[in-house]
Order: C-alpha cells, then sequence, then structure tokens
C-alpha cells in the first residue's frame, strides 16, 4: 500500500462540488472524508480530530453554515489546531476577511484552480506534520522533565531522610541546625536544643528482638515528625538519639515542648503477641549564651544536661 499524503476532510453541500473536490485529492494519494452536512462533519471531526490534517470548507450551507463550522471548530481545544482552508463562491473582500478572523489558514474562492489548490492543500499539510512533530517532542521533553524532577525529589530525599524513622537524617538535620546557629547569631534571636535518647534501649532489643526496637525508634520517629515546623527541626543522629533544634524560643519553652515529647514517646505502645512494649526517654535541653560560640558545642551542652537526666533516674527533661 503506497503512503497517503494526509487526510482532509470535506464539507460542502454541493454534491457536484465534493465530487470534483474528492477526485483530485484522492487522486494525489490524499485521504478523503466528505460530508454533504456541516452538522456530521462536526461529529466526525470531533472524533476523529487526532487523524485529520486539514478541513476544506464551504461557506453557504443549509444548517451550520461554514463560518458558523469554523467558529465552533476554533473554540475547542482538541480540534482548533485542525488547519482550515475555505474553498467558497463568496468572493467578496468582506467575506474572505470574515474567513482568515475566523482563524482560517486560506480563503480559495470557486471555481478554484486545480494547481493552486493542489499546492496550497499540500502547503498546509506540511506545516501540520512539521507541527505534530515539534508538540510530540515537546511532550517528550516535558516528560523526560517530569521524570528528572521526581528523581531529583527522590535522590534528595534518600539524601536528606532517615529511611527507618523518616525524620532528617544526622547529616541533613547538622545542616539545618548550622543554618538556624547563623542566623540566630545574625539576628540576636534565641535558639534552643534538646538532644532525646531512648531509655534502656538495649533490653528492648535483647528482649523482643531488633525488628522490635526498630518498630519502637519508627513510633518516635512519628512523635517526633509531628514537631516540625518553620522553627523546630528534627533529625536522628545517632542510633537511639534524637536532636531537636527550637530556633527563637527560649530554653522554658523548649522545655515544655521536651516535656510534651517525653509524654508522648511514654504512650507509645507496641503490642508483640504476648507482652505490651513501653519505652521511656531522657532529654536535655539548652539554650544558647554568651559562652556558646558554635552548634557542635550547643550539642555537647545538651548532652551533659541529657547525662544529668540518665544519671538522676530517666524518664526526664533537664536543662
Ligand atoms: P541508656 O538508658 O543508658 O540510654 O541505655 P541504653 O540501653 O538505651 O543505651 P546503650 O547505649 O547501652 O544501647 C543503645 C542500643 O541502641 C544499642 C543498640 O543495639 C541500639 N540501637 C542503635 N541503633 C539501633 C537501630 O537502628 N535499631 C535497633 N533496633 N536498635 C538500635
Ligand atoms: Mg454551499
Ligand atoms: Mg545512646
Ligand atoms: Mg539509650
Amino acid at each position: 500500500m503506497t503512503k497517503l499524503n494526509g487526510t482532509i476532510v470535506v464539507v460542502d453541500d454541493s454534491k457536484f462540488n465534493i465530487l470534483s473536490i474528492c477526485d483530485l485529492l484522492k487522486k494525489n494519494k490524499y485521504n478523503v472524508m466528505s460530508f454533504l452536512d456541516s452538522k456530521e462533519a462536526l461529529n466526525y471531526i470531533n472524533i476523529n480530530h487526532t487523524k485529520i490534517d486539514l478541513i476544506l470548507l464551504d461557506v453557504i450551507m443549509p444548517g451550520l453554515d461554514g463560518y458558523e463550522l469554523c467558529s465552533i471548530l476554533k473554540q475547542n481545544e482538541h480540534v482548533s489546531s485542525i488547519p482550515v482552508m475555505f474553498l467558497t463562491s463568496k468572493n467578496g473582500t468582506k467575506d474572505l476577511i470574515k474567513g482568515f478572523e475566523l482563524g482560517a489558514v486560506d480563503y480559495i474562492k470557486k471555481p478554484f484552480n486545480e494547481f493552486e489548490l493542489l499546492n496550497r492543500v499540500k502547503a498546509h499539510v506540511t506545516i501540520r506534520e512539521v507541527q505534530r512533530q515539534l508538540e510530540e517532542k515537546n511532550n517528550m521533553l516535558k516528560e523526560e522533565i517530569k521524570v528528572r524532577k521526581e528523581t531529583e525529589k527522590m535522590l534528595h530525599r534518600l539524601a536528606t531522610v532517615d529511611t527507618l524513622t523518616e525524620i532528617h537524617n544526622r547529616r541533613y538535620f547538622m545542616e539545618k541546625a548550622n543554618n538556624f546557629f547563623g542566623k540566630s547569631l545574625i539576628n540576636n534571636d534565641k535558639l534552643s536544643m534538646m538532644i532525646l535518647d531512648i531509655d534502656y534501649f538495649k533490653k528492648v532489643n535483647d528482649t523482643y528482638g531488633h525488628h522490635i526496637g526498630d518498630q519502637v525508634l519508627n513510633e518516635i520517629g512519628r512523635v517526633l515528625k509531628t514537631q516540625n515546623s518553620d522553627n523546630t527541626i528534627t533529625g536522628r543522629i545517632g542510633g537511639e538519639e534524637f536532636a531537636i533544634a527550637v530556633y527563637g524560643e527560649d530554653v522554658n519553652k523548649a522545655e515544655k515542648k521536651a516535656q510534651l515529647i517525653r509524654r508522648k514517646i511514654k504512650k507509645i505502645s507496641i503490642l508483640t503477641s504476648e507482652d505490651e512494649v513501653k519505652v521511656t526517654a531522657s532529654i536535655g535541653v539548652v539554650e544558647k549564651n554568651e559562652s556558646v560560640n558554635s552548634l557542635k558545642q550547643m550539642l555537647v551542652f545538651a548532652d551533659n544536661a541529657l547525662y544529668l537526666a540518665k544519671n538522676t533516674g530517666r524518664d526526664k527533661v533537664v536543662t
């Protein structure tokens, strides 16, 4: 089968016109769909718009005339890109202007010159084909950009989020906390820091197994995640150690937050077939002051407070 040059819809209420136009186009290897009735043509175009390369439109027709049909087509985003060419005996300048204003790409007066019609048809079909190829390339590019963005998002997530607890990992927490620290120095704002450590966590692992320990860590991550906000960041900075940085709040406010977290952790309950697993946590809280000149130092002070909490009974907050 020889390749056809394109698909053309011809709409004209005269059988004679249809026959002569179709005959000419078919001889020149176009696939032609013809319609005596403009409403039927509209239906066909709406359904088959992706396959149509050009529409040849008569103007004077009963029912929808050519202008009306053209105007309907141009208002529908799915079919508006199909080129429309008027082929009409209405040959006044005003008629021609109206045709172009309605969005037609060409206007040929009847009786037409076959050579002229064929060459104009060929030009518009070629443009349509080029447009299609560009659109296809554009869509491929868009798809590629989408995939790239998703990959970047995934990589960023992998690099910044701890997979077990789904809060920030150590590296990202440090980066963010450092930003807080720098900003608080510049603006002379308050900054508080907490370090949280699970009490007797080794015993949980030893008694119930590592997977139950992991579940506890996951539940703690869930508790901490609810604390995240513009001024609060949380991170898993060690195996069973977490840190929380609170921007713009002094140690008293931070302590309240810490107590809330401690109580929430105490409520965590993990059921095994024979037991209910409960845990507690100890938290050290400090506020940035004149004697602190780095994030690292702040974390050391928070660690000291945590150490005190551990040594004075656990399940408590020490400031
Ligand atoms: P303390 O109250 O003094 O903090 O006692 P502890 O038992 O919690 O502290 P220790 O440092 O002796 O033990 C910490 C345990 O945390 C040991 C280690 O196996 C466990 N751990 C660290 N990371 C993970 C993890 O990713 N999953 C599980 N299940 N356990 C972990
Ligand atoms: Mg007519
Ligand atoms: Mg520890
Ligand atoms: Mg511990």
